[in-house]
């Protein structure tokens, strides 16, 4: 069972990250054969960015993955620009990918909307990238947030018009989308995710904020009329808060409605508040142990790339060979 999933370096994971898809990648470790991990330094440079920091934001997410239970020896935790057979795999399949088809993504039709100075075709072309990431290593498996779910479907459908029109080269993957926690939304706004970039600071939680910010932000979080402790179309503020109590206490929602049956909004925040600070601080405690040690970090990532590159590298000679393109042999 080979598994994937890439994360963008971009400085602080929130908790959206960790319960949606970090989460998994720990699951996957378990299974994974091997799992692979991969911080996308180049899907980084699809909208405007720093480029002096992003090195350094590469290194946090490196550390923040590892102080949340990843371990180099039982997985591949590399950065993507290291292994540069996913450059070139996007050039070639952007030759079976319906420009139509990148026309649809919602992400480019967000981010796009937002940019500023420059919509940058990398921020187009950032689908096609995700599918080489993913079909370099004949992925099964890749756990990821439900905002995935349209680039998933994409790399499968680059992967079955490749395998028709050349050759049987890729694997179909497969999402693992979470039951629960897939898609946790922004504290302040019920209908949109809580995000790296539209997110305000008090609709984010870090996985990294210090306990008193974690109590205060939940403490503040949007809550919806009534005082019932229940999952309901009507309630989308206290139902993302009941699906994060869940997960930090690794109980099932049902759970969480029973427990805080008539004890309204005030105690059950307080207690969602708690669950969270429990779940996060042995995280950053083990960041900031890891954080500093910038050689060991750079080890790891090198380590990492160089077992990425085996794999990556011997899917490419398939693809040339099936594409007729460069020397054969
Ligand atoms: N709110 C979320 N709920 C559940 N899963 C989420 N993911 C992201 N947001 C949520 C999942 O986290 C993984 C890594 O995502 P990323 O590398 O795209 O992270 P990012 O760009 O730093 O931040 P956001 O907030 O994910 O993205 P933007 O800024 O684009 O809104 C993915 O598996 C994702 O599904």
């Amino acid at each position: 069972m080979r598994i994937f999933s890439g994360i963008q370096p971009t400085g602080r994971k929130h908790v959206g990250n960790y319960i949606g898809a970090i989460r998994g990648y720990l699951e996957g470790q378990e299974r994974g054969d091997p799992a692979i991990y991969c911080i996308v330094d180049l899907h980084a440079t699809s909208v405007a960015y720093d480029p002096k920091a992003l090195p350094r934001y590469v290194l946090d997410t490196t550390a923040m993955l590892m102080a949340a239970g990843l371990d180099p020896d039982r997985c591949i935790l590399f950065r993507q620009s290291d292994v540069r057979e996913h450059s070139e795999l996007t050039w070639l399949l952007s030759s079976v990918t319906a420009y139509g088809d990148l026309q649809r993504m919602h992400q480019f039709k967000d981010k796009s909307e937002r940019e500023q100075e420059l919509v940058r075709t990398s921020l187009f072309l950032y689908p096609v990238l995700q599918a080489a990431d993913i079909l370099i290593y004949k992925t099964d498996e890749v756990p990821v947030g439900d905002d995935q779910r349209q680039h998933l479907e994409l790399a499968r459908e680059i992967a079955r018009r490749f395998n028709s029109t050349y050759a049987e080269v890729f694997v179909e993957p497969r999402h693992v989308i979470p039951d629960v926690g897939a898609r946790v939304m922004d504290l302040q706004d019920h209908v949109a995710k809580m995000s790296t970039t539209y997110s305000s600071d008090s609709g984010l939680v870090y996985i990294d904020d210090p306990p008193d910010a974690v109590r205060r932000k939940v403490k503040r979080a949007q809550t919806d009329s009534g005082t019932e402790v229940v999952r309901a179309p009507e309630k989308p503020g206290i139902t993302n808060l009941i699906e994060i109590m869940a997960v930090s206490r690794g109980v099932e929602p049902e759970d969480v409605e029973r427990e805080f049956d008539g004890q309204g909004y005030g105690a059950f925040k307080e207690a969602v508040g708690e669950a969270l600070v429990e779940l996060l601080a042995p995280v950053r405690g083990r960041y900031e142990e890891l954080r500093p040690d910038e050689d060991a970090l750079r080890e790891t990532l090198r380590g990492g790339a160089e077992r990425a590159r085996t794999i990556a590298a011997g899917t490419m000679t398939e693809v040339r060979a099936a594409m007729g393109v460069g020397e054969l042999g």
